[in-house]
C-alpha cells in the first residue's frame, strides 16, 4: 500500500500489534460471491497484523439488515463470558500462554492487554446491491445508523464493513475481484481488518 494517497485509506501511522487482540466478524451471506471475497480479505489483512486464528471468531446471519441486531449480541455475549471467568484465572492462563510462546520462539512475548473472552473491536460485512425499489435505502440507513448505535452504546468498536454499490460490478470491484482482469479493485475487506486492529489497538487505549 502506498504511503500518501488522494483517496482511500493511508499506510497506518504506525503498525499495530494485533496478537493480543480477539475480533469478531459477523457477515451476511446476501450476495454470496463478494461478501466471501471480503471476508477472506479480512481475515487475511488480520493475520497478518498478528491476529491469532483462534481469536477470530466469524458468525454470519441472512442480510445486513440482521448486522445490527448480531453484531450487538455478539459483544454482548463476549462480555458475558468475561464477566464469568474467574479474573484470576484468565490472569494466569494469559500469562502461562505468553510464557509458552515466549519459550518457542525466543523472543519476549508481547504484553497482553489481559485478553479476556470480550472482543477487542467487531467487523460487520454486508453488501447491499440497489435494485428496482426502495428497498437498498431503507435497509443502507438503517444499518447504517445500528451499527453505529451499537458501537457508542457497547463501548466496542464496529468496524462498518458495508458495501452499497449501485451496480454488481461496483461490488465485485470493491471486493478485488471485479470482471475485468485489468480493473479487478481493491478487497476493502482488508482495509477493514486494518481498522478494527488500530481500534482495539490504539484508539480504545485512549479513554
Ligand atoms: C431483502 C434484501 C434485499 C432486497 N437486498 C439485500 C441486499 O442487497 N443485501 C443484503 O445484505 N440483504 C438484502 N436483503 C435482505 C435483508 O437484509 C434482510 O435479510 C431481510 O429483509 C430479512 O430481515
Amino acid at each position: 500500500m502506498a504511503d500518501h494517497t488522494i483517496k482511500g485509506l493511508p499506510a497506518p501511522p504506525t503498525k499495530y500489534d494485533g496478537s493480543a487482540l480477539r475480533i469478531g466478524i459477523v457477515h451476511a451471506r446476501w450476495n454470496d460471491v463478494v461478501i466471501k471475497s471480503l471476508v477472506a480479505g479480512t481475515v487475511n489483512k488480520l493475520k497478518e497484523q498478528g491476529v491469532k486464528e483462534e481469536n477470530i471468531v466469524i458468525k454470519s446471519v441472512p442480510g445486513s439488515y440482521e448486522l445490527p441486531f448480531a453484531t450487538q449480541k455478539l459483544i454482548a455475549g463476549g462480555k458475558a463470558q468475561s464477566a464469568k471467568a474467574e479474573p484470576s484465572l484468565i490472569g494466569a492462563t494469559n500469562l502461562l500462554g505468553s510464557l509458552v510462546d515466549e519459550v518457542r520462539s525466543g523472543t519476549p512475548a508481547p504484553e497482553t492487554k489481559g485478553a479476556t473472552r470480550e472482543f477487542d473491536a467487531v467487523i460487520a460485512i454486508g453488501v447491499l446491491i440497489k435494485g428496482s425499489t426502495m428497498h437498498f435505502e431503507y435497509i443502507s440507513e438503517a444499518v447504517t445508523h445500528g451499527l453505529m448505535r451499537v458501537q457508542l452504546d457497547t463501548g466496542t468498536p464496529v468496524v462498518f464493513g458495508v458495501l452499497t454499490a449501485l451496480t454488481d460490478e461496483q461490488a465485485l470491484v470493491r471486493a478485488g475481484i471485479g470482471s475485468d482482469p485489468q480493473q479487478k479493485g481493491h478487497n476493502h475487506g482488508e482495509d477493514w481488518g486494518l481498522a478494527a486492529v488500530e481500534l482495539a489497538a490504539s484508539v480504545s487505549e485512549w479513554g
